[in-house]
């Protein structure tokens, strides 16, 4: 999969791609990341990408011009197999399942907004889709752009060891419910400055131990994400966590 974000802070992307799952698949082929600079498509002296948002008001805007032209000159002839994604604070929530349906292309464009917010008729005319990666309000797309990539790399054939798209879905434990939580996890020491390791895990008995997990991830759902449980019950009472723990 191809990978391409447009951001006028290029420097940005040599951080979060140089480390981890990601840059070791970009080393075997399974994905490409090219960061293409904003300002290489803009044609006056000062590389103008901003300005002031019609009818007044605080802050500048992101040009739509300069956006239109980088889209057009980095994708070509668009093709069904191409997405290109506005990251805005005010797009669809980035969620798991939003991850698993943008790994099925075959080229993702990443659009980073920065400013007060880019020209409405890139969300309207050129992006396919618009969005956030949660409600806190970030200095621009570059860190959602980052969060995207990695959410959906880790999908790809090839990557963590995703032999086949199949093999991906069956220990995907997401829809469009979102994520399931996972049972709490320890290991050595058994005791730590006083703190026990709940002894069942010791026990070696295999159903108990899968029963205390299944009950414990419950029980943190509850306290922490009663949004999930909520959504779950909703969605008619598929198991909590089985497929997690
Ligand atoms: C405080 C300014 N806001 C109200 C006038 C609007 C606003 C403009 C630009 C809020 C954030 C931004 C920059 N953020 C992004 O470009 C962004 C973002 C985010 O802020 N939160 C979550 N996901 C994303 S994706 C891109």
């Amino acid at each position: 999969m191809v990978f391409h974000v447009l951001t006028i802070f290029p420097e940005f992307f040599q951080g979060p791609f140089g480390h981890g799952v990601v840059a070791r698949a970009g080393q075997t082929g399974a994905l490409q990341i090219r960061i293409h600079n904003l300002r290489d498509w803009t044609f006056d002296r000062h590389k103008t990408v901003d300005d002031r948002p019609f009818g007044g008001g605080e802050g500048m805007l992101l040009k739509a011009e300069p956006v239109f032209l980088a889209v057009e000159s980095i994708l070509g002839e668009r093709r069904a197999e191409q997405r290109v994604v506005l990251l805005s604070a005010q797009g669809r929530l980035f969620q798991q399942a939003v991850a698993e349906r943008l790994a099925g292309y075959a080229e993702l464009l990443l659009i980073c907004g920065r400013y007060e917010g880019v020209d409405e008729r890139v969300a309207e005319h050129l992006a396919d889709e618009e969005l956030s990666i949660g409600d806190y309000v970030l200095s621009g797309g570059e860190l959602a752009a980052a969060v995207v990539i990695d959410a959906v790399a880790r999908l790809l054939p090839g990557v963590l060891g995703n032999e086949a798209s199949a093999v991906r879905e069956s220990f995907s434990a997401s829809g469009e419910g979102g994520l399931l939580l996972d049972c709490p996890q320890y290991t050595r020491p058994a005791d730590l400055r006083g703190w026990k390791v709940p002894e069942v895990l010791l026990s070696g008995h295999h159903e108990a131990i899968r029963r205390w997990r299944r009950d414990a991830a419950r029980e943190k759902t509850r306290r922490l994400r009663p949004d999930l449980l909520q959504l779950r019950k909703q969605e008619h009472e598929s198991p909590i966590v089985e497929e997690v723990c």
